[in-house]
């Protein structure tokens, strides 16, 4: 470590920014699989990620336990003590602690740290980070975890400031925040609205959701695994696995070969009811059918089902009118835990966006087009994420002759395997842009793995730094966006394609192909000696 004045200078062989799910494995090879000089930053008070940020209540992973966790180390995987079927945020935040103090990871990971800039220098092939804390950090790789639902969109109506209860995001949540007989106001009804809104309205005074787009959600269906369910994900580990690596999603069941009306309009219907009372958005997407995702007759199919459902279950007319969703069910499925239920509550109510907008905000509350004031004494933003390359564009990242990452990515978000971007050599990026759309820690896995075998092999030959080539990341985000164009994904405005932020360009921002085919690319890459990247040699001779 060298001192120059107020700065401090950390020379390293790599580092990791961000220290969840990605973060923390990508530590561990770099530190306990490679011996390389690593070491991690997050700008949070503690590790985890998204599992560290959203405390709110009723947070609740999606994925099904037995494969929303890592999978490298078998003898860790048997130690998880996950006992229902979703897991609760305490219970991974708490897994990811346990991992980092495992693997001996916690002192070189520094807490409220955040990267505010990064530039590479091409002569020397070193990378330097700045970061808030005065430290610098020379480094010949950087690794970056930043998070792809981690840099939140807070709404910016008139009058916010002025408002003089407590203002929070979900994906920020006080751990102090008391919410106990309060007036509660929630901003948003994705999956982190939906699951806040059930969890508190059973104990908070009165509840008002101000929703804009209604949207279909079934249940989770989460309850306690029984021993031989536990059993066997423990002991059928090998073909667990290998059958999340060689699915789509990776969720953990087998996708669908059924095609919707392949079959009678009554089995239809008993195969979507054992799927509503079997529960899991994805299952109810893609367990079902394969069309869902794809055939807009079929889609709608499993959307009126739900609407059915939705008008079964709330018992006031003009609630059940504002709750109904309408058009494709596209949107990253929902599951819930009696959202739809909680609306026969008293203490709750529900303001139609689209009928009556916030206006603005006072001291008091929330006040919408009918002149209408919402008097509150917490005001809950559920309002989601600027998803992917959000927290990219929070920071100055300058790769060759300068070039910003924002001015690279002017007309979206843009990489190879989601890990690798044009001008940005020996830069890689956990859950960048154009990534798997999946269950993520088996993307995670592939790609800190891909990672760490990248760095191994710059380390080991004279190749200087690894540098995707121009034209391979056009042809992936050209695949990116025909594979998507032949599903029903970008017709639903949302975070999948940047819909849900004011200004931002709508682009492709996954790779809809499915996890199998994923992993084949990956590993072909490296099998065939890096065909898609360019040397230092290669990008200095063409200069
Ligand atoms: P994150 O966990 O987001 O970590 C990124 C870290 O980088 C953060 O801690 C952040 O502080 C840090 N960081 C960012 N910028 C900087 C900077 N400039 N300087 C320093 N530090 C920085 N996925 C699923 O597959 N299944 C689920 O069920 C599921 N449920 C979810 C529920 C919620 C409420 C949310 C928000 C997300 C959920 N996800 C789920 C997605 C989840 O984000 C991923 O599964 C996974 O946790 C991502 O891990 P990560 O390490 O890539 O990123
Ligand atoms: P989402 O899915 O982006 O949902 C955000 C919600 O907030 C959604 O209902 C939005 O309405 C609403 N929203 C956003 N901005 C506004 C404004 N300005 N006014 C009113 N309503 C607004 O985020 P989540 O956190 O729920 O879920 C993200 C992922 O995290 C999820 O898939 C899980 O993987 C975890 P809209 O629908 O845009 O009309």
């Amino acid at each position: 470590m060298a001192a120059t004045g107020t700065e401090t200078i950390r020379r390293l062989d790599v580092l990791v920014v961000g220290a969840g799910f990605g973060g923390i494995y990508m530590l561990h090879k770099l530190r306990n699989e490679l011996g390389l000089d690593a070491v991690a930053l997050d700008k949070a008070g503690g590790v985890g990620g998204t599992w560290y940020w959203n405390k709110y209540p009723g947070a609740l992973s999606d994925s099904e336990g037995f494969v929303y966790q890592y999978s490298f180390d078998r003898d860790l995987y048997a130690q998880t003590p996950w006992k229902t079927k979703y897991v609760r945020q305490p219970e991974i935040l708490g897994y990811l602690n346990g991992v980092v103090d495992r693997y001996d990871l916690r002192e070189h990971i520094s807490l409220e740290t955040a990267m505010t800039d990064a530039s590479f220098d091409e002569v020397a092939g070193i990378w330097t980070v700045h970061t808030d804390r005065g430290i610098t950090f020379e480094c010949r790789f950087l690794v970056n975890g930043l998070g792809l639902l981690s840099a939140t969109n807070v709404p910016d109506f008139p009058g916010m400031n002025d408002f003089e209860g407590r203002l929070v995001h979900t994906g920020a949540w006080p751990e102090d925040l008391d919410l106990t007989g309060k007036r509660v106001g929630v901003i948003g009804n994705g999956s982190t609205g939906n699951q806040v809104i059930t969890a508190t309205a059973p104990i908070v005074g009165q509840l008002t959701s101000f929703q804009r787009t209604p949207q279909y959600s079934v249940p989770t269906g989460n309850y306690e695994l029984n021993p031989a369910e536990l059993r066997s994900h423990r002991d059928d580990f090998d073909a667990n696995w290998d059958q999340v690596h060689n699915s789509s999603v990776a969720m953990g069941f087998e996708e669908s070969s059924i095609e919707t009306f392949s079959v009678s309009a009554e089995e239809r219907e008993r195969i979507f009811e054992a799927a509503w009372n079997k529960g899991g958005g994805f299952w109810f997407m893609f367990g079902t059918f394969c069309d869902i995702a794809t055939n807009e007759a079929a889609n709608e199919e499993a959307a009126s089902f739900i609407r059915r459902k939705i008008a079964e279950i709330v018992k006031d007319p003009e609630t059940r009118r504002k709750l109904m969703p309408a058009g494709l069910h596209a949107r990253r499925p929902l599951c819930d835990s009696g959202f739809y239920e909680t609306f026969n509550r008293p203490n709750v109510s529900m303001v139609n966006l689209k009928e009556t907008p916030i206006t603005h905000v006072t001291e008091k509350g929330i006040v919408t087009a009918d002149g209408t004031l919402h008097e509150l004494d917490v005001l809950i933003c559920a309002t989601g994420f600027d998803a992917v390359d959000g927290n990219y564009r929070r920071v100055d990242v300058r790769g060759r002759n300068g070039q910003s990452l924002s001015d690279h990515w002017a007309d979206g978000p843009t990489s190879y395997l989601g890990v690798a971007t044009t001008g940005f050599p020996n830069m890689f990026m956990i859950l960048g842009p154009n990534g798997p759309f999946t269950n993520l820690p088996p993307t995670i896995e592939t790609q800190v793995e891909w990672i760490a075998e990248a760095i191994r092999h710059v380390s080991s030959t004279d190749a200087g730094w690894l540098e995707v080539k121009p034209d391979v990341e056009t042809a992936w985000t050209d695949t990116c966006g025909e594979i998507a164009d032949q599903t029903l994904f970008p017709r639903a405005a949302s975070w999948i394609f940047g819909a849900n932020i004011p200004g931002k360009k709508r682009t492709v921002m996954f790779y809809l192909g499915g996890m199998k085919e994923f992993r084949s690319i990956s590993s072909a890459e490296i099998a065939s000696g890096y065909p898609s990247f360019m040397s230092s040699a290669d990008v200095l001779a063409e200069a």
